[in-house]
């Protein structure tokens, strides 16, 4: 059965890869799983033959057959669970790298997304400039003891796993602030997600789509 996933029609970062489709290519390419894609607009987002599939009028969305998904988390979830090189088969082991997978979205990616707010949508506040230190702090301790637990392996349990998708995922969009150069251990093990060759293809797939037009 084929599988459809939605992409931004044109995404705002230009093809750095970091809406949240990436994470979902990545995933289908690790898997070894053909993919389509459907780009939908900012408007056909909020239309109603897109909300039938995402309630929140968001990308991304699979698609496959009968079964439509929403929710990032839910999607990696759902593909990792049919295949050993995103999830172990040993129960404990798959216990801990699904654990990894909602620490990524539940407990690291909250302050990372915080700075997207603090910058992107309060940034003409008045007070903005005074609650920024506040937002750094936050990620800050946040990293510092997510690379306590790293220390030097090269995943976060073992074999890289979906926990290690999301994770990586999740601090690339910290990239551009600067902050992961403090963090020397979390910067290499970002390098180490980005030379994977399924992240490879996942990155060069959404920039096609998304890389500016040269003239
Ligand atoms: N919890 C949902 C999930 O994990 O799937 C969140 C989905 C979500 O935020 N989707 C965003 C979206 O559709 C795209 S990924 N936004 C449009 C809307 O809400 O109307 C977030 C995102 C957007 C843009 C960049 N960027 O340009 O750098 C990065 C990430």
């Amino acid at each position: 059965m084929t599988i459809t996933i939605t992409a931004f029609e044109r995404s705002p970062d230009g093809g750095k890869g970091l809406a949240r489709d990436t994470r979902v290519r990545w995933a289908l390419e690790e898997a070894g799983l053909p993919y389509e894609v459907r780009l939908v607009s900012f408007t056909g987002m909020k239309e109603p033959a897109h909300l039938a599939v995402h309630p929140f009028g968001q990308i991304p969305t699979y698609e496959e057959g009968d079964l439509a998904l929403f929710e990032t988390g839910a999607i990696v979830f759902h593909i990792a669970e049919r295949h050993p090189a995103l999830l172990p088969t040993e129960p404990d082991a798959r216990a801990r790298a699904i654990t990894w997978m909602f620490a990524a979205l539940s407990s690291v990616e909250p302050p990372v997304l915080d700075l997207q707010t603090a910058k992107f949508a309060e940034g003409d506040k008045s007070w903005a400039q005074e609650r920024m230190p506040l937002v750094f702090d936050r990620i800050r301790a946040r990293l510092s003891q997510l690379a306590d637990r790293l220390g030097d392996a090269e995943w976060l349990d073992g074999k890289f796993s979906a926990g290690d998708l999301l994770m990586v995922s999740v601090l690339l969009r910290l990239r551009m602030s600067g902050i992961l150069d403090e963090f020397p251990t979390l910067a290499a093990y970002v390098a180490r997600g980005e030379a994977r060759p399924a992240y490879q293809r996942a990155f060069a797939a959404q920039l096609a789509v998304n890389a500016p037009a040269t003239s």
